[in-house]
């Protein structure tokens, strides 16, 4: 049917309206049905061999714009709306986003399936129906607060389907909903995300803020997304969470296999499970169970089937954040898998000696990624540099033992979100220029690089950047209450907040740079420094940066000797659809973990994607970015990783000895507990952070202030060389085609899954 006809004819049924007359909520309730309809005609991608990509997040963000790029509807249908008086950008800003993740493990995973369907191969998600996504954040008195943060409407792009399981815990059995999205691939066909959920769910127990009752699990058990970014303590309610999935997931496979007839012994022929970080694991001792319980395997069998089909993704080498539960919590979860870890933990025992390899250790605590690595048949990292550390240090015994499981896959984004969405403008420009092969094969980008020289070309992307500058001045006003100057360099960090994400030395280059102005020495240009980060609810030093930037934020904005020169903004609740605001408009993208600590990031790419230009340490896929864009177009500073590696292996680092030498950094560290600071902030947390820079520094702040600064005040001068930074912003653009997540799975599909 012709979509305005169906559009109207879906007011009409619903409100007895017309598009002209109906409200923006109105409009969204009918597009996003229509949205549906559209998709649910989409045929089903189907073949011999399926995916199955289980993870406790997807990070999806909102759908809707999404979805209409991909059916190919979304110029249409804003057309229509125009011609009717409304905005279709408004109308999607009614969606409520789903904020089904933490950070970048979550928002790749939602890549990946856009990317899975985008290329035509049959793979699913599944995870859980949380309901509610990551904590919302708002700021009183300078400190971050959580509040729950639901999403799901009455209508929304869930489908309940009558798929019910039972999941049997130690103390108790509960049974499932799953609820699907459809996931349509940009001009192709249709995958699913499976959510399980509890039937049993009760969102009456939140009470205030996040706090609900711990041990009620057949009421709590999906309400919460765990809001813990790789370093806080898990507990007995997160293990619930993971078998839960598991076992559903476990559940539907083998269904499915079952459904279409075939042979469980040849499972590995027919399904590839791609677990994505440790919180998965045991879908592979329960897949074991089930195949010996209840499909007659040995265990033999069993074993040797499930090591052929689950292949792990690993996403940090940060030791804190490997998931090492007490056997004794698995046992009261999920006692039946008792037995299952115990024969898989003896069978490597008696191969191998080395403690360094066993999974139950000798503190009786079970090393997730041990069972993966044992018992998957692939084991991989999400950048180069990342799985180089992993073979040749964190993980250099199982490297030993298996060289040929180990593989990189650099990770990538989809390019649909973050360019056809987020920069329609950008899009046009290169299509215009260009012509439209880039939006399926996005290496054709590096076409740009013949237009290096066009000033036509250069200006327009130039203008571009205003554009959206001048949008995000005017989003951050309204929001934010903070007026920017567009004019301004725009430094933009957004990620989740932690020390070896380093916002602290941020911060003190802004210390640095307020000092200065106020010594006399002012910028050419004003800069704009723009942070968005949530903190781990229970992180305290990352709360304590929270607190200061929030502070030099106050202090900043409201210097009359400084403001002109500088601002400083920490928007509130940073999420997917800020990101998608912030990152088209950013001049400097700041990169700047601890090199060897980032595992790849993934917001790095959408900003060079988006003509910004990479301020960075030689961590992660900022080495890819480097090696394709050439030293003329980043700017990178720091030690290298084997440096940091080093000093971590002699325990040598003392960043005292950083703070007495340096003048510049002990001026910036001090103004922490100075009396400015004190006087709008919180002497707790301010002295703490300070403490903590001081006597123990974990993640090398000090080791790389000096670097930062002069680069960064090196990176500031060459922007001034405006053709100079044009050409730039093209070639970041044009180099970005290697990290479209397309490629990333075309590898996955070609080195693991083999669909
Ligand atoms: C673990 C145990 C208990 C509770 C929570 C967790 C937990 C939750 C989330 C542990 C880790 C995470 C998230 C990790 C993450 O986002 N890692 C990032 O993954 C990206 C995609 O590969 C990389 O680009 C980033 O470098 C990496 O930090």
């Amino acid at each position: 049917m012709n979509l305005e006809k169906q559009l109207e004819k879906l007011i009409k049924a619903k409100y007895k309206k017309t598009i002209k007359t109906c409200t923006d909520e109105q409009l969204y309730d009918c597009v996003l049905q229509l949205t549906k309809d559209r998709m649910a005609e989409k045929p089903v991608i189907t073949g011999k061999k399926k995916v199955y990509y289980i993870s406790m997040e997807f990070l999806i963000g909102k759908l809707l714009a999404n979805n209409l790029i991909n059916l190919g509807i979304y110029e249409e249908l804003a057309d229509i709306l125009k011609k009717n008086g409304k905005d279709l950008t408004a109308i999607e800003e009614v969606e409520p986003e789903p904020s089904l993740g933490n950070g970048g493990l979550g928002r790749l995973a939602a890549c990946f399936l856009d990317s899975i369907a985008t290329l035509g191969l049959p793979g699913d998600g599944i995870g859980l129906n949380y309901h509610f996504g990551l904590f919302k954040q708002v700021f009183r008195n300078k400190l971050q607060m959580a509040e729950k943060n639901d999403w799901i409407e009455k209508n929304s792009w869930l489908n309940k389907t009558d798929t019910t399981f039972e999941v049997c815990f130690g103390d108790r059995k509960v049974t499932s909903v799953l609820y699907d999205i459809d996931v349509i691939g940009y001009e192709n066909g249709r995958n699913k995300l499976h959510l399980f959920d509890v039937s049993s769910v009760d969102e009456r127990l939140v009470k205030k803020g996040i706090d609900f009752d711990k041990t009620q699990i057949e009421k709590n058990l999906t309400l919460f997304l765990y809001p813990d970014d790789s370093d806080e303590d898990g507990n007995l309610l997160r293990i619930y969470q993971e078998y839960f999935m598991v076992s559903n997931g476990a559940q539907l496979i083998v269904r499915e296999l079952k459904e279409k007839g075939r042979d469980l012994h040849r499972m590995d022929k027919y399904v590839a499970i791609q677990i994505n970080d440790t919180h998965p694991t045991l879908v592979i001792p329960e897949l074991i169970r089930i195949l010996t319980w209840e499909e007659g395997f040995t265990i033999d069998d069993a074993v040797k089937v499930v090591s052929k089909t689950c292949a792990y993704t690993n996403h940090t080498i940060l030791a804190e954040a490997l998931e090492k539960w007490p056997l004794s919590y698995i046992e009261k979860v999920v006692p039946q898998l008792v037995p299952i870890i115990k024969e898989l933990s003896a069978r490597v025992a008696k191969k191998y000696k080395d403690p360094k390899v066993q999974i139950i250790d000798g503190e009786k605590r079970v090393h997730m990624a041990h069972i993966d690595i044992h018992y998957g048949y692939s084991v991989n990292g999400v950048a180069a540099i990342h799985t180089d550390i992993l073979k040749d240090t964190e993980l250099h015994h199982f490297y030993e033992i298996y060289p040929d499981k180990f593989n990189n896959k650099t990770n990538g984004i989809t390019f649909r979100r973050w360019l056809l969405s987020c920069n329609r403008e950008l899009a046009a420009l290169l299509s215009e220029a260009i012509g439209e092969g880039y939006k399926k094969d996005a290496r054709l980008l590096e076409k740009l690089l013949e237009k290096a020289d066009d000033g036509k070309v250069l200006n327009a992307i130039d203008d571009i950047k205003r554009q959206k500058k001048a949008a995000l001045a005017a989003y951050i006003r309204e929001r934010e209450g903070i007026e920017i100057d567009p004019e301004s360099v725009f430094d933009i960090q957004i990620k989740r907040l932690h020390e070896y994400k380093r916002q602290q030395m941020n911060a003190l280059y802004i210390i640095h740079k307020y000092l200065e102005i106020k010594g006399g020495k002012k910028p050419v240009r004003p800069m704009t420094f723009i942070f968005g980060a949530k903190a781990a609810p229970a992180y305290v030093i990352a709360q304590d940066i929270i607190h200061l930037l929030l502070v030099l934020s106050e202090i900043v904005n409201n210097d009359p000797d400084v403001s002109p020169y500088m601002k400083v903004v920490m928007v509130e609740n940073y999420n997917v659809s800020y990101a998608e605001k912030l990152i088209p408009a950013c001049d400097v993208s700041e990169q700047i973990s601890l090199a060897s600590k980032e595992a790849s990031g993934t917001g790095n790419m959408k900003f060079m994607l988006n003509g910004a230009v990479t301020l960075g340490t030689s961590d992660g896929a900022n080495v890819e970015i480097h090696e394709l864009v050439g030293d003329d177009n980043i700017y990178i500073f720091g030690e290298k990783s084997d440096v940091v590696i080093e000093h971590y292996a002699k325990a040598d680092y003392v960043s005292k000895d950083y703070y007495k030498k340096s003048p510049v950094i002990r001026e910036a560290v001090d103004f922490i507990v100075g009396k400015q600071a004190l006087k709008v902030g919180r002497k707790e947390n301010l002295e703490r952070l300070y403490k903590e820079l001081l006597n123990k520094d974990w993640f090398m702040t000090l080791l790389d202030l000096e670097d930062y600064i002069r680069v960064k005040d090196q990176m500031f001068a060459d922007y001034e060389d405006r053709e100079r930074w044009k050409r730039m912003m093209l070639v970041n653009i044009a180099k970005a085609g290697f990290f479209s997540s397309d490629r990333t799975i075309e590898e996955y599909n070609r080195d693991i899954w083999k669909l």
